[in-house]
């Protein structure tokens, strides 16, 4: 407040300590008046009556002081805003006031409630006017405000910073079960050590907690156990790894033209795979014992084998040739045999014994055959029968003269087949 005078006002004074004790700081100017005298309201109890002080922090003349006042403040030549525009330099206590005015309103922002009666106004002076600088003039209060020391005596401190707990420590063996692995990897899922040569590690700076240790080694299945660190304490957790198990490798092939077949399942009876684009195939984690493995493709005959997987980490080859399923779409005469019987020497007649297959080589039944039978190059008979399960016809020629017999198929004919028209070299001679 930049007002007053010498006489007293009940009126300003009921309206001050309204505000007061609704929370408000009251600033007031000391007055003008170089005088120790009384100046309303700045002399009311509830407000902080500023008196001024100059550039090398003296007291004006001109500035008001005395036991009723509280604090001193800058109020010769301040830069401010004028009446009716623009700025330009005043000086009293007019100008004193509000510098108490802003910093009571920085204080604000940080004092709190340390007395507990619901407002800050009590707290904001009392911090303003013990943190006020003594610059060895009487009749100012405490002194000429001090921001900075007002501010920081305001501010809260900082809370103090969590106790750390003492870190404890995790450590222990990893074993393939009786003998140490060396080189494995133990994590608690942050921190990492090694084991030595004895297999030992020890993984250290572990806040306390409960966490899932893992061990991992090549050639090994990683284990995990679960651990409680408490703090400054040493928990031990022993791990024991499994070795890998086996594997069987290999290829599928074709059987006719030795081309790989991939997509192929190859399957060991518990575990399955496919063949890559190259034929090859590996099944994994194969424990020791004997398997039937068995391959299969789309158009081929399945093949199995049966293999013997021992040890840990070994690789079993097996290979597959698989032969296509082939259709049966052809009929050939598979052989022709000659044997004589009857008479007195057992040779009075000749046996014709013509022979049909599939390309399966399966035998032919109920085929159409006719044959061409010469003797020394000339026409000597010709026949036809049809074969019978066997596959086969017996043609007969009774009393057969002695002579070099040559057979030629004429025809074969079956429904579904196509004969390849080739008849097998034969002779015999009678
Ligand atoms: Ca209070």
């Amino acid at each position: 407040m930049s007002l007053g005078s010498a006489a007293e006002s009940t009126t300003l004074e009921n309206a001050i300590n309204y505000a007061w004790n609704k929370g408000v700081v009251v600033v007031t100017a000391a007055g003008n008046n170089g005088s120790t005298s009384a100046f309303y309201p700045a002399y009311y109890s509830a407000t902080i009556a500023v008196a001024a002080t100059d550039y090398v922090d003296k007291l004006p003349s001109w500035s008001n002081y005395g036991d009723w006042v509280d604090v001193a403040a800058p109020g010769n030549s301040i830069y401010s805003t004028l009446e009716n525009g623009g700025y330009g330099y005043k000086s009293g206590t007019s100008m004193a006031a509000p510098h108490v005015a802003g910093l009571a309103g920085l204080v604000f922002s940080l004092a709190a409630d340390g007395n507990g009666n619901s407002r800050t106004n009590d707290e904001v002076r009392a911090i303003i006017e013990a943190n006020c600088d003594d610059i060895g003039i009487s009749g100012i209060g405490g002194g000429r405000v001090n921001a900075y020391r007002a501010v920081a005596a305001a501010t809260p401190p900082a809370p103090e910073p969590a106790p750390v707990p003492a870190p404890g420590i995790i450590q222990g063996t990893v074993t393939d079960g009786s003998r140490p692995i060396a080189g494995a990897v133990v994590t608690d899922g942050t921190r990492t050590a090694i084991t030595d040569g004895n297999g030992c590690y020890s993984i250290i700076e572990v806040p306390e907690g409960t966490y899932m240790v893992t061990a991992s080694a090549s050639g090994y299945n990683s284990a995990s156990q679960q651990v409680t660190v408490t703090a400054g304490g040493t928990t031990v957790a022993n791990i024991a790894l499994k070795m890998q198990d086996s594997f069987i490798s290999g290829s599928v092939s074709d059987a006719l033209t030795g081309s790989a077949i991939s997509g192929a399942v190859v399957s060991d009876g518990v575990r399955t795979t496919t063949t890559a684009a190259d034929g090859s195939y590996t099944i994994c984690d194969v424990p020791s014992g004997t398997y039937t493995v068995t391959a299969q493709a789309a158009g081929y005959q399945s093949a199995s084998q049966t293999l013997t997987v021992e040890g840990e980490q070994t690789t079993a080859t097996l290979d597959f040739s698989l032969s296509p399923v082939l259709k049966i779409a052809t009929v050939s005469v598979s052989s022709i045999t000659y044997y004589a019987e009857g008479g007195r020497n057992g040779n009075q007649h000749l046996r014709i014994v013509v022979a049909l297959a599939d390309n399966l080589g399966k035998p032919v039944t109920g085929a159409s055959v006719s044959i061409g039978v010469d003797i020394g190059g000339k026409p000597y008979a010709s026949s036809a029968a049809r074969t019978g399960s066997d596959g086969k016809i017996i043609f007969k020629l009774n009393n057969a003269p002695s002579g070099t017999y040559v057979t030629t198929v004429e025809s074969v004919a079956v429904a579904g087949l196509t004969w390849d028209g080739v008849t097998p070299t034969n002779s015999f001679t009678k």
